[in-house]
């Protein structure tokens, strides 16, 4: 079936969430829906917000350009615009339209009658964000823990806490995360080469069939992990590197102060070496 007349038979009325038919239409390619709505609305007030915020500032050099979190003394409390409200009021708007891209992926999922699968992963990319500005500036009790958004300035902070822990990269989660994140790579180069390979035999010679798929990985290792399972594979090792992110940096502070390499003391002390 041609991609138009897919479009026509299954851009179909309802599966959404809220609101019923009032936003169940789509403006060109586009579905709008609730959730577009919301979106839409998030986006551009936290897009504004960013750009007031930039027209205080010092520069407009886009390097440099910083809106700072609020200082630490005023802990979990809302702050001056200027003194870090705008960064709450920001992320306030990033989160709203995060979420909303979430659930307008559920609604467009449900009308196709598909699994929930993109916007379960989307979720993954959300909670580790989230766990940067909010459940972690939260456990620790300021606001301020959270990082300013500039593209210099967020690298900064990421060193400054990498620091504060003097080695992060003994930090067991980091350690996980950072495996998983060069596994994903890994699997997504295989998977990519392997298709290409199948799809492009050279100029003349007709397409291979994913037989020749498995085949190769069974000669070369003995093992193919097929085609559905590559993919299975492929959203396990991409979810988990986000998910061992996130356990990474807020087990750093609400749950460990010392530095990351001290973690490790528990081998030492281990009774085996007595
Ligand atoms: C595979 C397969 C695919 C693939 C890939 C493999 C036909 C088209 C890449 C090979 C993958 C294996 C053996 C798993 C590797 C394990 C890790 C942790 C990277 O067998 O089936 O489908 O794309």
């Amino acid at each position: 079936m041609s991609m138009l007349s897919f479009e026509r038979k299954y851009r179909v009325r309802g599966g959404t969430l809220i609101g019923g038919d009032l936003f169940d239409f789509w403006v060109g390619p586009f579905y709008v829906g609730f959730f577009g709505v919301t979106t839409i609305f998030f986006t551009l007030l936290g897009t504004t917000l960013i750009i007031y915020g930039a027209a205080q500032g010092p520069t407009w050099n886009l390097w440099q350009i910083n809106i700072a979190p609020p200082d630490l003394s005023y802990g979990l409390a809302l702050a001056p615009l200027l003194e870090g409200g705008l960064w709450q009021l920001i992320t306030f708007c990033a989160i709203g339209a995060f979420v909303s891209w979430a659930l307008r992926e559920v609604e467009i999922s449900r009308k196709l009658g598909i699994g929930l699968h993109v916007p379960f992963a989307f979720g993954f990319a959300i909670l580790a964000y989230v766990t940067l500005v909010v459940f972690r500036p939260v456990l620790l009790g300021a606001w301020g823990h959270g990082f300013p958004y500039g593209i210099l300035s967020h690298l900064d902070w990421v060193s400054n806490i990498g620091y504060q822990y003097l080695h992060f990269h003994y930090n067991p989660a980091h350690m996980i995360a950072v495996t998983f994140f060069f596994t994903t790579t890994l699997a997504l180069s295989l998977h990519g080469a392997l298709i290409l390979s199948a799809s492009n035999p050279g100029e003349g010679k007709p397409v291979k069939t994913p037989e020749h798929e498995d085949t190769f990985f069974r000669d070369a290792i003995g093992y193919s992990i097929g085609a559905l399972g590559i993919h299975r594979l492929g959203l396990f090792l991409a979810l988990a590197s986000g998910f061992w992110a996130a356990v990474c940096i807020i087990i750093s502070g609400p749950f460990w102060t010392r530095g990351w390499p001290e973690w490790w003391s528990w081998w030492l002390e281990l009774p085996i070496w007595a």
